[in-house]
């Protein structure tokens, strides 16, 4: 079969909407595409775990230890599944992470913003969750199956972690005085770069329409922004807060809330690495991966031994 009538089956196949596996004949270009935002999206997970991580020995009760604990070993889990499912794409878990160390790979902008009290795990677990749910609720019907199927598993421990940033705050917003404004500050500062998350507006967004023709993205950056802050200013009413954002106003006949103009050259900026945390993310990053090398070795061991013993046992029977 040439190469136009595999693509015309192809794009079928994803106009009926049925997934491509990783034995179905895709596009190299679909094939880049998917590797390149599934790793993204594998290193946000696991840089993600490091300004949380940052708190677990902080944390103010056992119980927000224990929570928190498991919240950023969810990450680490989701980490794995996307860099599993980048695999199937027949590309090596070691250079992505190369790619990662180097710089050469991109991580969610978000990750590069300081946590600098505990109301900011809160702010975490309320809007960077928050946002990544509102994104990846989308992506459970990607086109790619591996990346679709991790998405459902990753979504529903991903609204746990929303809920449990929601409730740090709501107990802080109920506190004192001063744990209220430890609230109100943490949402200054998280607010914008929340918004950052789902990318740059679709009139600047060069991936988008090719992604959305494939349907590897199932919405644009800016529906899902605005359906985002739609879902989030009523929750910050009733957490009694105030959105940063002086131009918030609903809007009755669009039937969405306006909103003021995001500062997107701070976005740039910390995608080329000027952001607050950027280096010294990457060293923790770089510093947990060497560390970890004797945990990879081992189980490497174990898994090479373990297969040597059903050889022999499979040789006897
Ligand atoms: N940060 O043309 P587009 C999480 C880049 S998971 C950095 O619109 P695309 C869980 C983009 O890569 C958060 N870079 O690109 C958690 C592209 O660069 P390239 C991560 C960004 O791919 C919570 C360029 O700008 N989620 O938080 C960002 O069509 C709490 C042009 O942009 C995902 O990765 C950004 N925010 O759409 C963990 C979801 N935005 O590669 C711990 C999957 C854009 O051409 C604690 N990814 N760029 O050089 C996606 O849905 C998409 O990749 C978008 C970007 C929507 C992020």
């Amino acid at each position: 079969m040439n190469e136009l009538t595999l693509e015309q089956e192809f794009q079928a196949k994803i106009d009926a909407d049925l997934k491509i596996e990783p034995k179905d004949w895709m596009p190299d270009a679909y094939r880049k595409t998917l590797i390149r935002q599934i790793s993204q999206h594998a290193h946000s997970e696991i840089v993600g775990m490091l300004p949380e991580g940052n708190w677990i020995s902080r944390a103010p009760s056992l119980r927000r230890k224990v929570a928190l604990l498991a919240k950023v070993q969810d990450e680490g889990g989701h980490g794995l599944y996307l860099y599993s499912a980048t695999e199937t794409l027949g590309i090596d878990r070691e250079e992505l992470i190369e790619d990662l160390h180097s710089g050469k790979a991109k991580y969610s902008s978000i990750f590069n913003y300081p946590s600098l009290n505990w109301a900011d795990i809160g702010a975490i677990g309320w809007l960077v969750d928050g946002a990544a749910i509102m994104n990846q609720v989308a992506l459970c019907r990607t086109s790619y199956g591996p990346y679709a199927r991790a998405m459902v598993r990753i979504c529903k421990e991903e609204s746990f972690h929303q809920r449990q940033g929601y409730e740090i705050l709501l107990s802080l917003c109920r506190g004192t005085e001063v744990q209220k404004r430890m609230a109100q500050d943490a949402i200054n500062r998280w607010w914008w770069p929340s918004l950052m998350m789902f990318g740059p507006p679709d009139t600047d967004s060069p991936n988008s329409e090719q992604s959305m023709k494939w349907r590897i993205k199932r919405q644009s950056n800016d529906e899902l922004r605005q359906r985002f802050i739609d879902m989030t200013v009523p929750q910050a009413d009733f957490l009694g807060l105030v959105v940063p954002d002086p131009q918030l106003k609903w809007n009755e006949e669009r039937g969405h809330y306006d909103f003021g103009p995001i500062d997107w050259e701070e976005f740039r900026n910390v995608l080329k690495g000027n952001g607050q945390c950027n280096r010294q993310r990457m060293k923790d990053r770089i510093k947990a991966h060497e560390e970890g090398a004797w945990v990879r070795e081992a189980a490497m061991a174990y898994a090479e031994k373990r297969s040597r013993r059903q050889e022999q046992v499979s040789s006897v029977a």
